[in-house]
């Protein structure tokens, strides 16, 4: 007998991996946790049955959401994740020489499923650096400051994380930030939210002084063409010199691709009203 899992990325397009064996499946207090070990993709997480990562291509995401933030900054101490419980965004960031992060996941059981489905992606959670708090973000970012990066490592912008994509809470996220602070958040792909792109876009540029969207290929994700937008208080990320920056072991990241993935296709940059400074 077959099994497949299925996503619905838009009410006419379905994304199916087949499926070798079910893992875990629960209703948590926030969304329903399933884990898979596909045939063709590794291990899966989903959430709502909505694919959050594979073991095949998670660190595309992960490295992109982390090291262009963080070398951008060029020397960041403190680093607020905000979601990412699964930890792969936390790994990355480890790899820099932070002295504190701390991981803010709504959703406990999904560290616990992590902990328990998904070493290669938890194991920053032991590191004595990392700190976490099963909390809201929205919360949370309204009463902790001092970071010279956030990391927005949200779902898709529907359900419980609708408020991590407001226009309140990026204004939160740059009070919590130093004044050479950065902010990433994961955007979607213009092919499937580009209206969405567009807001956040403009919301974001309405409160940082500098803000570039950036991509990334994620073939399980819808389009698989993602983005990344980043506000900077003060550092313009276009200054930054690839070539200076410090060797890391990476698989998708690299000094060329800090520099092409602020490349936009004209049909995203046209879908943008862009301010003269992007
Ligand atoms: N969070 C972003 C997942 C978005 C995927 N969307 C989709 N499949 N429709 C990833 C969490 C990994 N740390």
């Amino acid at each position: 007998m077959e099994l497949w899992f299925s996503e619905y990325q838009s009410k006419n397009v379905r994304f199916s991996l087949r499926i070798k064996d079910m893992l875990y499946s629960r209703k948590t207090p926030y969304q329903f946790l399933s884990v898979f070990e596909t045939e063709e993709m590794g291990r899966i997480m989903t959430l709502d049955d909505v694919v959050q990562l594979t073991t095949r291509d998670e660190f595309v995401y992960h490295e992109m959401i982390s090291h262009v933030p963080l070398f951008t900054h060029r020397s960041p101490e403190k680093v607020l994740v905000i979601g990412g419980g699964d930890g792969g965004t936390i790994r990355e960031i480890l790899k820099h020489p932070v002295k504190k992060v701390h991981l803010v996941e709504i959703d406990e059981q999904v560290i616990e499923a992590s902990k328990k489905f998904f070493p290669s992606l938890s194991l920053g959670f032991s590191d004595p650096r990392t700190s976490i708090f099963c909390e809201d973000g929205i919360e949370f970012v309204k009463n902790n400051k001092g970071y010279d990066v956030i990391i927005i490592d949200s779902t898709d912008p529907l359900g419980p994380a609708v408020g991590l994509f407001s226009r309140e809470f990026y204004k939160d996220v740059f009070n919590a930030l130093n004044n050479d602070g950065i902010m990433v958040a994961q955007t979607e792909s213009p092919f499937f939210y580009g209206d969405f792109l567009k807001r956040v876009y403009g919301d974001i540029s309405s409160i940082f002084r500098f803000t570039n969207i950036y991509t990334a290929v994620i073939p399980t994700y819808p389009g698989a063409f993602w983005t990344f937008t980043m506000g900077s208080k003060s550092i313009d990320p276009t200054a930054v010199d690839p070539g200076e920056l410090p060797d890391l072991d990476t698989k998708y990241y690299s000094r060329d691709i800090h520099k092409s993935c602020f490349v936009l296709p004209p049909f995203v940059k046209e879908s943008l009203i862009l301010n003269p400074r992007a």
